[in-house]
């Protein structure tokens, strides 16, 4: 267990301000009757570029938002877990904390499973004997099913919650690799970028995040830049579709091809593209070669990859696919791993040219070529989010794309900080007239600061 950079706790006074605190409070008193003990808040996230590359082994470069999920808790002295929600859509749910069981997400996905992610996480790796039942209330205000990691915020605040309410001290690594393992419980087969940036954010940096150790370097914006984040009025809850796992299962199996057709004898242990540029030794720019060569179709059948493999379809399924992507009968190979390697190395050039501190329009021009093969190469946009990303660019933004997985949600763009605002008007002016008159946009289109990763309020 970690001693050292572990969350802060800081005094509930001084944020008696801020109105979800307040309104998680209130809530928490009509339910339990009492205050709560504790109140941990986590933030979402916007990643600035490195999309879809976490899970393949390559470094991402998030900052954390302000908008984040609290929860309130108080130990329940038994081991009965109680969960509400200050907005009425999300159910209240009870059970036990000793036999927690994360519903299928077949059948549905509910809410309360991302909470019981994180608590079996904790619960898992700690073991349940002791364990504390808890009193919870949730508020948050992350946008949700937008790309901006309001599922990882509900997990991580209740691995934190946990964690406190067991008097079990993690350090923010070990929480974050902790709650990226337990949010694959919801079913997605996710890397770890948003976890790590919910708990080692530090206001007024974005962070480059490597994986494998875990590790996070501080990335300053250049001075003179704003970033800005637009709903698209599109969503998608990952969990609920295959979409996300099927892009992962593309990912892996190009990853054992181009090991196989590569000559290495390990093949079926490399299920993670960055894992095969290691053992070939080679630049992320031979990747690229070595991918038009080697996976020349435009798409590939299970029965083309168990033939290339010399492997059963049952085997492909075990030890490759996610479950929900094992009736797919066409795979895209090159065009995914195409974009990975491209994106990875868009990442180490934005983290050089900010450590450069200039370069604006080249940060800019990345994050346009991200968006482009997102939407080409790794089809994971959306007309409504193409649309964003094309009036942000006519309308002055240095550079836009989507952010987060995608199918819908929010983009995010670069632009002067003294053309933030004419930006944000102008999207409204242009890209929001066809919204019904009744959508509020106050909360859907703004500009964020790095924010601070999750703490404790006590
Ligand atoms: P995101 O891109 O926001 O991470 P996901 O598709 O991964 O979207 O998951 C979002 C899910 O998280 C929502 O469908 C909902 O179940 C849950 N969620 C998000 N915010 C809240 C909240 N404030 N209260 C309860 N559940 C929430
Ligand atoms: P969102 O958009 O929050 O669902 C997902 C994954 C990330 C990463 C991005 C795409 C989870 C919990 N999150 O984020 O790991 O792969 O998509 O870059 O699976
Ligand atoms: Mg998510």
């Amino acid at each position: 267990m970690g001693s050292l950079n572990i969350p802060t706790v800081h005094s509930i006074e001084s944020f008696k301000n801020e109105p979800l605190l307040n309104s998680v409070l209130e809530k928490f008193k009509n339910t339990y009757g009492s205050t709560p003990n504790f109140v941990v808040r986590v933030p979402g996230r916007v990643n600035l570029i490195g999309e879809h590359i976490d899970y393949c082994g390559y470094s991402v470069l998030p900052m954390a938002l302000d908008q984040h999920i609290l929860i309130a808790v108080s130990p329940t002295g038994d081991t009965s877990l109680n969960l509400v929600n200050v907005n009425s859509k999300y159910s209240t749910f009870n059970g036990n904390i000793k036999n927690l069981n994360v519903d299928d997400p077949s059948l549905g996905v509910l809410w309360h499973n991302y909470v019981l992610c994180g608590i079996r996480g904790v619960a898992e790796t700690y073991g349940t004997k002791g364990i504390v039942g808890m009193n919870l209330c949730v508020a948050g205000n992350v946008l949700p099913n937008s790309g901006l990691s309001s599922s990882s915020a509900l997990v991580c605040a209740a691995a934190l919650a946990t964690s406190h309410a067991n008097q079990i001290s993690l350090s923010k690594e070990e929480l974050a690799s902790l709650c990226a393992k337990s949010e694959r419980y919801i079913g997605t087969e996710g890397g770890g970028m948003d976890q790590a940036i919910a708990f080692l954010a530090k206001p007024g940096c974005a962070k480059h995040i490597s994986f494998k150790p875990l590790r996070s370097a501080d990335v300053k914006i250049p001075a003179g830049l704003a970033i800005l984040v637009a709903h698209s009025f599109a969503e998608l809850n990952k969990a609920a579709g295959d979409q996300f796992n099927h892009r992962v299962a593309e990912c892996r199996l190009a990853s054992v091809i181009l090991a196989q057709k590569s000559g290495l004898t390990t093949w079926k242990n490399l299920l993670v593209l960055a894992d095969v540029q290691k053992e070939l030794n080679v630049s992320l720019s031979d990747m690229v070669l070595r991918t038009s060569e080697l996976l020349p179709k435009d798409t590939y059948s299970k029965e083309e990859i168990c033939e290339i493999l010399q492997i059963s379809s049952d085997e492909v399924d075990q030890c490759f696919l996610p479950e929900n992507t094992r009736n797919t009968k066409l795979f895209k190979l090159r065009q995914r791993a195409t974009h990975v390697f491209e994106e990875a190395l868009r990442v180490s050039k934005f983290q050089e040219l900010c450590t450069i501190g200039s370069s604006q329009k080249e940060l800019g021009e990345l994050m346009n070529q991200s968006h482009d093969s997102l939407r080409d190469l790794y089809e994971c946009s959306h007309p409504k989010l193409d649309a964003l990303v094309e009036a942000a660019r006519k309308n002055g933004a240095l550079g836009a794309r989507l952010t987060g997985a995608g199918w819908g949600g929010c983009m995010v763009a670069l632009t002067t900080a003294e053309h933030a605002d004419i930006l944000i008007a102008s999207l409204k002016e242009t890209f929001y007239t066809s919204l019904p008159a009744s959508e509020k946009l106050t909360g859907y289109v703004f500009h964020s600061q790095p924010g601070n990763g999750a703490f404790i309020l006590e």
